[in-house]
């Protein structure tokens, strides 16, 4: 029930390993009025990328990968994202977030057409595990070809002061936020002969990846997941951990947990949340996690943890 083989992640220019923690914060710079503009360049293109090994898929990527980027910012930040278009098709990107109808990307409001450019601009509101994706029609199809990625803004302490420690825990490069092992899994899956249901079923695009290579844990640290499914044609799909409970926070834009001690939660596309869990009590062993659809298992949506105790 697994995949045979190896993908060629140097042919793909992206690893599913690496992209777990490949936090993009863009290039920084102070606005006059002292808040900081994090600014990035996107650029759309057609590439054929290898979901599993020997199967190709024709994709639309955000920079030559998929899921795109993960964009990462601290709430009130000035966010503008550069977005050119070298593909076949029109493309937008369309944030969840909060900004103005002009910069929602979507038909009339932020297209590039093939060749063409659209600069985005907004406040980074709320905090939270957010995504983008291209808005262009027909929706399906340019999402599920790849156009998408997960977009955090991680909580500002100074705006939480009654929770400014959670908040920092939160905040990428505290010493608070150091303590855990943070992971980004955007759900997806690839109809591969375009009949409107879906061969293969992923965490970050190639099936099996984190069972054929599971993911490294420090039993003694904590863990937290980005949690972000963009899955296409399924109505739902869902996250289970074995052998253990965590807290979710939906959407992640609270400090305390929306669901405390649950095994599995279950998500409609563009639906996500924060999944926090600790092994420190367990032994070291490969634990399991996957959809708790078990046909998405056997099609790809499966992986471990592989717990360690520290290096002495
Ligand atoms: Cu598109």
């Amino acid at each position: 029930m697994m995949t045979v083989g190896e993908v060629d992640h140097g042919r793909n220019g992206f690893d599913p390993t690496v992209m777990l923690s490949d936090f993009d914060q863009g290039s920084s710079s102070q606005l006059p009025d002292g808040r900081t503009l994090r600014e990035f360049s996107i650029l759309a293109e057609d590439k054929e990328i290898e979901i599993a090994p020997g199967v190709m898929f024709p994709a639309w990527t955000f920079n030559g990968r998929v899921p795109g980027p993960t964009l990462r910012v601290t709430e009130g930040d000035r966010v503008r994202i550069n977005f050119a278009n070298a593909g076949s098709h029109t493309h937008t990107m369309h944030f969840h977030g909060i900004h103005a109808a002009r910069m929602d990307g979507v038909p009339g409001a932020g297209e590039a057409a093939p060749g063409n450019s659209f600069v985005y601009e907004f406040d980074a509101f709320p905090f939270g595990c957010h995504l983008y994706h291209c808005h262009s029609v027909p929706l399906k199809r340019h999402i599920h070809k790849g156009l998408y990625g997960a977009f955090i803004i991680d909580p500002d302490p100074a705006r939480h002061l009654e929770q400014a420690e959670i908040a920092a825990a939160r905040l990428l490069g505290t010493p608070e936020n150091a303590r855990w092992q943070e992971f980004v899994m955007v759900m997806n899956g690839f109809d591969t002969n375009f009949d409107e249901e879906n061969e293969l079923y992923a965490v970050n695009t190639v099936a099996h990846a984190y069972a054929n290579r599971p993911i490294s844990i420090d039993r003694k640290r904590p863990v937290r997941i980005y949690l972000i499914n963009v899955l296409e044609f399924d109505p739902i799909n869902s996250l289970h951990l074995h052998a253990n409970f965590f807290d979710y926070f939906d959407t992640g834009t609270t400090l305390t947990p929306t669901l405390k001690t649950v095994d599995t939660v279950m998500l409609c596309q563009a639906q996500r949340g924060i999944v926090e869990f600790s092994y420190a009590e367990h032994e070291a062993g490969l634990y399991m996690f996957h959809a708790h659809q078990t046909e998405f298992v056997e099609l790809g949506w499966m992986g471990f943890f592989d717990v360690k105790d520290p290096v002495a």
